[in-house]
């Protein structure tokens, strides 16, 4: 593809879907919010999931073709314990390879569940997964490479929880379903008979694909019933390539707990949170006055253009436009339903929200042995290198190479830098510190121990691995839209 060409099909991306308006489908808003089932994996005899294939009726008359974890779509949320040994049986029923990844697992290489270690079809993978990391929320998904997109569109993907039972934060909401609740957050597209629709020409590619119905836990738009008291939300962004901006439409404010890796120090006060493709943040909010709670998104203005017309992100801030990494420079305009909480049932006792938090993940501090530089790379300059237009440090990603090769218990500083539009960064392996955002200083205490970065512009970021991953089953780190990882922005490490 040459630059023109190339210019062509971003410019018709500005066309993609980033509005939330539908044309066929008939979504049933206002359905419950389904609680997924918890299925303990440390500890349980019988900790089996089966990627299957199922039929899941997301619309009024209308059907869908899906797959899922032991269900039709999406799957339990697994929960394990820190210091304990998981032992979840994966079986794949469908008729194509899958695997299971543990996203934000600090688990070896061989253990992690990337694209070399698919599953076949009617095969049967048993790792064991040592938990020694700090209590999290994470979340397991299908990592085909070439087919991650389509296989997390279609349903395989699930929430999973680290519990630390050495740690205590008296007072937090912690009752499933009633003041804990999981909240997986997902953007779709039906076509008229309800069958999900994911089609991909370039530009979509280009973009990232963005549905126009809001499904949580796989249902539109749907009200939960709460307790009327403190309920803390799991946030988790399973979408493709959507960046919401998560506000509640009466203004209130709420406090974040957690981030990708765990605790923050201590509660932080927000009215707005960016929550880009992959990312988890806790919050507590205070539903004791009783009334509905509407959470919503604003619009994701996240597009190749921007990086066309003016650079990274340049062209938005000069039109005085939002900027992500600061949420409170978004304007209410255009803003979509996401989740109604309902505070109609009695709160728990003792429901406190703690002053400081415990258990949660320390900043890496060590002074850096190396600088590695990691350009996400799309459109032209990546044509450059790679002859593809996604691509990182001028090379697609490549099962069959090794991009380069860390040690255990070395400390690097990793220089990010995105192309075009913003990009969701991803390791593997570990959970990294952020020492700044296109030049400015990011206080860890804001942030937390990170999997998922945002980067549009430049970052800095502190890493270090403490689990080895081999030439057999590296680690990957990648784009975590996932036309963009698909397509080969990803790259992959050892660590010795
Ligand atoms: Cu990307």
């Amino acid at each position: 593809m040459d630059r023109r060409r190339f210019l062509t099909l971003a410019a018709s991306a500005l066309a993609a879907p980033g509005v939330i308006g539908r044309a066929n489908a008939s979504p049933v808003a206002g359905q419950s919010l389904p609680i997924p089932q918890i299925l303990d994996v440390t500890g349980s005899a019988d900790a089996a999931l089966e990627a299957i294939q199922g039929t899941t009726a997301f619309v009024e008359g209308g059907a869908a073709r899906t797959m899922g974890y032991s269900q039709p779509y999406l799957g339990p949320v697994l929960r394990m314990r820190r210091g304990e040994i998981a032992r979840p049986v994966v079986r794949n029923r469908l008729d194509s390879p899958v695997t299971a990844h543990w996203h934000g697992a600090h688990v070896p290489g061989a253990v992690d569940g990337g694209p070399q270690l698919a599953i076949a079809s009617g095969g049967t993978w048993a790792p064991e997964l040592e938990i020694d990391q700090p209590a999290a929320t994470l979340w397991y998904h299908s990592h085909i490479h070439g087919q991650t997109g389509r296989q997390i569109y279609h349903g395989l993907a699930g929430m999973m929880i680290v519990e630390d039972p050495g740690v205590e934060n008296p007072g937090l909401p912690s009752e499933w379903g009633v003041d804990d609740i999981p909240v997986i957050i997902q953007d779709r597209r039906f076509g008229r008979g309800g069958e999900l629709a994911y089609d991909l020409d370039m530009p979509t590619v280009m973009h990232g694909f963005q549905g126009d119905t809001i499904l949580v836990n796989g249902a539109v738009q749907p009200n939960a019933s709460v307790a009327r008291g403190l309920v803390r939300l799991r946030l988790l962004n399973g979408s493709n390539a959507r960046i919401y901006t998560l506000k509640f439409e009466d203004g209130r404010g709420f406090h974040q707990i957690a981030s990708d890796g765990g605790f923050l120090p201590a509660p932080v006060a927000r009215d707005s949170l960016v929550l880009a493709p992959a990312e988890r943040a806790e919050i507590v909010l205070d539903l004791s006055d009783g009334a509905t709670a509407r959470m919503v998104s604003l619009p994701d203005a996240n597009s190749p253009m921007e990086g066309m017309m003016g650079g990274g992100g340049m062209m938005q801030r000069m039109m005085g436009g939002m900027d992500r990494t600061d949420p409170e420079a978004v304007t209410d305009e255009g803003a979509f339903a996401v989740l109604s909480l309902t505070p109609d049932r009695p709160a728990p006792a003792s429901q406190a929200l703690p002053r400081v938090l415990a258990g949660g993940p320390a900043p890496t501090t060590a002074e850096p042995v190396r600088r590695r530089r990691i350009d996400l790379q799309m459109g032209p300059m990546a044509m450059r290198g790679a002859g593809n237009p996604l691509a990182i440090n001028g090379q697609s990603y490549d099962m069959g190479r090794i991009d380069f090769e860390t040690r255990r218990g070395e400390v690097e500083l990793w220089e990010v830098s995105s192309d075009m539009m913003a990009h969701p960064f991803h390791m593997h392996g570990t959970a990294f510190t952020v020492l700044s955002r296109n030049g400015r200083s990011v206080p860890f205490e804001q942030l937390g121990a990170k999997d998922i970065l945002l980067v549009d512009g430049k970052a800095e970021i502190l890493v270090e691995f403490r689990k080895p991953a081999d030439r057999a089953a590296p680690y990957m780190f990648h784009c975590h839209i996932l036309e963009h990882e698909d397509g080969g922005m990803m790259g992959q490490f050892t660590v010795a």
